[in-house]
């Protein structure tokens, strides 16, 4: 089983490589902002109570996605791996992660880490925006609050996978599929 974390400040393109990196490797994506997003779209009791959070570019607490996961891991047969996006978000998240991960047997393989500049960020989000109805994307304001969010509470989890040697920068600037190039080289080496 092969577990790697897709990791970059929001709007790097962490969903969208994701989804074609699982394919390729015969993993499963789990995304905390789609699982997410789908509570709140089911209006749900806990869809409700994370609307808020969400639409502020806030996290939403730490023991609500580390269930979300566990649940998702123990219900997965028949995939080579997890790549998690999204997750782990705090550094309480990626010690919950390992720990969750060792009691079965697994590890944190790769941390792949997209470096895409704030104009660039910024852009993307707009863009995506006119298409994805999201709160969090149509304001200004909040996609600021969501960067700096990343760098106070997210960026530290880098420092996490740093230690356990198993973080590597990548360049998010680019073509798509010349970032999922980029991807996969790290990848190959660890399966
Ligand atoms: P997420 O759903 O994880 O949102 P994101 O960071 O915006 O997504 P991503 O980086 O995957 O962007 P994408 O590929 O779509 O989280 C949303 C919210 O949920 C959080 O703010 C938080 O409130 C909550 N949440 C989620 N997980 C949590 C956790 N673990 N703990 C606490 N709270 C949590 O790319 C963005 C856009 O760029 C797309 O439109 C795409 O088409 C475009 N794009 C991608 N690659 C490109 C490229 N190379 N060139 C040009 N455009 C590109």
């Amino acid at each position: 089983m092969i577990n790697v974390l897709m990791f970059g400040p929001p709007g790097s393109g962490k969903g969208t490589q994701s989804v074609t990196l699982a394919e390729k490797y015969n993993l499963l994506h789990l995304s905390t902002g789609d699982m997410l997003r789908a509570e709140l779209a089911a209006g749900t009791e806990l869809g409700k109570k994370m609307e808020a959070i969400m639409a502020s570019g806030e996290l939403v607490p730490d023991d609500v996605v580390i269930d979300m996961i566990a649940h998702k891991i123990d219900a997965t047969t028949g995939k080579a791996g997890f790549v998690f996006d999204g997750f782990p978000r705090t550094v309480e998240q990626a010690e919950a992660l390992q720990k969750m991960l060792e009691e079965r047997e697994m590890k944190i393989d790769l941390m792949l880490v997209l470096e895409v500049n704030d104009t660039e960020l910024m852009e993307r989000m707009k863009k995506r925006a006119l298409v994805s109805g999201r709160a969090d994307d149509a304001d200004e304001a909040v996609i600021n609050n969501r960067i700096a969010v990343y760098s106070a509470k997210t960026e530290p989890v880098i420092d996490y996978g740093r230690k356990a040697g198993v973080s590597r920068s990548v360049d998010g600037v680019g073509s798509i599929d010349e970032i999922f190039d980029r991807l996969c080289r790290h990848i190959e080496t660890v399966i």
